[in-house]
């Protein structure tokens, strides 16, 4: 069954990438596939990539009547910064009054593009205001990933999940699609994370909003993951940063007052990350 999302209503797309040149194409290939019939737009952002992941991008954006917008930045800092990427993502996508639905979808093929209906279904038909492409549910699979790896997600979603609330299962998961409304409230909230802890924080503030948030059991794809990949002292700065949402969560509640930041103003924690070129094909 297919989805009616016609203009001047659209989806936008946030695809962080760094180094995705294996999967850059087959990937944007399933998205195109996957919305077919839909109005949508994509917004990449790279942070330095140096394996032709960029070069990919651009020549698809050649292409006529492409949808993708890319952002390139700089970043100083090693770790990931993927939770910066996606906000930057999100205030472009909210810069476009057309957009009402967006999806954040890893750039790896963890996630898988013939999802993308079902999320956006339970959006279109009111069910949720948030829905979460989630791993630990009846359904859910999770292949590919080594037992070191998933054994840090799942203790981290469950950790999570009795510091905040086990209405949620899955609070890592980067693959959830949500309404305009939820989106504009993380414009509006100064969000202090730029690593991926920045999807934990966001769903806090959700949660905390009072938004509903809905799961739909996934596939999840692991992708060229391992222990080895989390440095110990990452490992180390998320435990920390989820017990301070989780405080956070509980005790001031994300209050709104004197937390407003300027929209156009992305998350970052140092202030390293500069954009440095940004282009774009046809819009929709
Ligand atoms: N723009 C940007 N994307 C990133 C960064 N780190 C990771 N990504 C992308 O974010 C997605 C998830 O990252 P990944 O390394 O697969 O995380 P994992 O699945 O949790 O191991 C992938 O599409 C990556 O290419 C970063 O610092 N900047
Ligand atoms: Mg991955």
């Amino acid at each position: 069954v297919s989805l009616s999302i016609a203009p001047p209503n659209a989806v936008c797309v946030l695809l962080p990438v760094l180094n995705e040149a294996q999967n850059v194409e087959e990937l944007l290939d399933r998205i195109e596939l996957a919305l077919r019939g839909i109005s949508y737009s994509i917004c990449m952002v790279d942070d330095g990539s140096h394996d032709g992941t960029v070069e990919i991008i651009q020549r698809r954006i050649e292409r006529p009547g492409c949808r993708l917008h890319l952002i390139q930045r700089v970043k100083m800092s090693r770790g990931s910064v993927r939770g910066s990427a996606l906000h930057q993502s999100l205030l472009w996508g909210l810069g476009d009054a057309s957009h009402q639905y967006f999806v954040e979808i890893d750039g790896d093929l963890s996630h898988r593009p013939e999802e993308l209906q079902a999320g956006l279904g339970m959006l279109v038909r009111g069910e949720c205001h948030i829905a979460i492409a989630c791993k630990y549910m009846p359904g859910s699979r999770v292949t590919n990933r080594p037992w070191g790896r998933l054994m840090v997600s799942r203790v981290c979603s469950g950790a999570v999940g009795l510091l905040i609330t086990r209405r949620v299962h899955d609070y890592s998961n980067g693959y959830r699609f949500y309404t305009r409304q939820a989106g504009e409230s993380v414009a509006r909230h100064k969000i202090r994370y730029a690593s991926p802890i920045y999807l934990t924080e966001v769903l806090a503030l959700w949660l905390r909003r009072g938004f509903r948030i809905g799961e739909f059991p996934t596939t999840y794809v692991g992708r060229n993951e391992g222990v080895s990949k989390l440095r110990l002292i990452d490992l180390f700065k998320a435990a920390l940063a989820i017990f301070e949402v989780s405080l956070r969560y509980r005790i001031t509640g994300f209050r709104p007052a004197s937390r407003t930041c300027l929209p156009g103003k992305p998350a970052t924690e140092a202030g390293d990350i500069r954009v440095a070129s940004v282009c774009s094909g046809e819009r929709p």
